[in-house]
């Protein structure tokens, strides 16, 4: 690559990952703050494209063997691509692909719950105890508490994947019962008393999963297809746990091992069982834009269910979360809204505009790098800032080196437990 793009990109992805500095937001309640005005697409810049491949080539340098992304923007489609989607055959990585995607699955599980809530079916400040009497050993967690990450449920992924290709391997053709996972969680404290901070956990995803169990007397995997897949049309989205196979046309998952320099171990078949409701559905990019641009578009639950959604708690400087729902706040001052994923092999962000009017999700097809999953953050300035060229200057508050490494950033807006790494 050219030498001069290479410094650009250098100088636009750290910039961006001085953006993300973990200033420590204290997560108490949450501050529910309203969304800055004006994030509607057509006040958008226009996506600078060259920059967008520049980010893409630049992941391949750092480990990913491919990486795909595709911008969907009021009825124009722009996609990138670089690399391969399987290192045996070196096939080129393509915007048809499915893809694992991961943690995204906890929005589509939060819309079928909140749908519920249309239905007067659920209420979000009952007790999950109401629901599923007995489950949880304090009646004081609510389902918002739940879908929101405070209800201090521990995350019993930071211990099973404490060594990310063993534990992987442990678990990749396993086949585990809602209560077994929630069992591995109860095993350790809690890590704050409910509703008191923001605290990334599968096991609140694992709790929607059997809340959308028990209320429909249907698996999730149906009520997905009920009411996501089927009326957005979405034809290359699945859930196919505990199937282990990726249907159709897709990209391998490739796991980096903590030794650094071992060799990829190709992930691509697991059953998932390990997050099932958490990060089990399959998809593309082209049907996660349909799918964010829908829910921000209004189009999969009632106005006020979506308002429930974009309650805010603060989980660092750029970065809050609703129920099921990411905000990032770019460099150019614009929110997007969406989720990030991290299942072994893929890395995924998909994140819409205000109007759900321009839509990303870029892939790549690599996991356990933080350097990969940082240089991603970058598809989202390329998407939705444009062209911007001009380093932006982060003064840290406590006048403290305000440069926190990519790599704690990252993890912990994916998840948290993950930053021991
Ligand atoms: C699980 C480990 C990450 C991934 C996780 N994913 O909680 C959910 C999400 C579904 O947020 C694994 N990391 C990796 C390790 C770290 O094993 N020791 O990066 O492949 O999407």
């Amino acid at each position: 690559m050219d030498r001069k793009v290479l410094r650009t990109v250098r100088r636009a992805t750290a910039s961006a990952a001085a953006l993300l500095t973990l200033t420590a937001v204290p997560a108490h309640a949450a501050t529910h703050e309203s969304d800055p005005t004006s994030n509607a697409a057509a006040a958008l810049p226009a996506p600078d494209m060259a920059g967008l491949r520049t980010v893409l080539r630049t992941l391949t340098t750092q480990g990913a063997p491919g990486a795909i992304a595709r911008i969907d923007d009021q009825g124009t489609v722009r996609t990138a691509a670089a690399g391969i989607d399987d290192r045996a055959t070196r096939r080129a990585i393509g915007d048809a692909d499915r893809f694992r995607i991961g943690s995204i699955t906890k929005s589509f599980s939060a819309v079928v719950l909140l749908q519920l809530v249309d239905a007067h079916k659920l209420n979000l400040d009952a007790s999950v105890d109401h629901y599923l009497p007995g489950l949880l050993p304090d009646k004081r967690i609510t389902v918002r508490h739940v879908l929101s990450h405070r209800s201090g449920l521990y995350d019993y992924t930071n211990s099973m994947f404490a060594s990310s290709v063993s534990g992987f391997e442990a678990v990749r053709n396993k086949v585990f019962t809602y209560h077994q996972l929630v069992q591995l969680s109860l095993r350790h404290a809690r890590t704050n008393a409910p509703g008191a901070a923001y605290s990334y956990s599968n096991t609140n995803f694992v709790v929607a999963g059997m809340l959308i169990e028990k209320l429909t007397g249907h698996s999730v995997g149906t009520e997905y297809r009920n009411r996501v897949i089927k009326p957005l049309k979405l034809r290359d989205t699945f859930y196919v746990h505990p199937d282990t196979k990726i249907p159709g046309r897709y990209a391998h998952g490739y796991l980096t091992p903590d030794r650094a320099g071992a060799q990829l171990v190709d992930a691509t078949n697991q059953t998932v069982s390990w997050a099932q409701s958490a990060g089990a559905v399959i998809s593309t990019t082209h049907d996660l834009n349909t799918f964010f641009s829908a829910l921000l578009g209004g189009r999969l639950t009632s106005a006020a269910q979506l308002a429930q959604m974009e309650r805010w708690t603060p989980v660092n400087s750029t970065t809050r979360y609703g129920l099921g729902l990411r905000r990032r706040d770019l460099s150019c001052g614009v929110s997007v809204y969406g989720h990030t994923g991290a299942v072994q092999g893929f890395y995924t962000y998909s994140f819409t505009s205000k109007d759900g009017r321009r839509s990303l999700t870029a892939l790549a097809n690599t996991s356990n790098n933080g350097t990969v999953l940082n240089t991603m953050a970058g598809t989202l300035e390329s998407a939705f800032c444009g062209k911007r060229t001009k380093a932006i200057q982060v003064s840290p508050p406590t006048g403290r080196g305000s440069f926190v490494t990519e790599r704690n950033v990252a993890y912990e807006d994916i998840a948290p437990g993950i930053a021991r790494d």
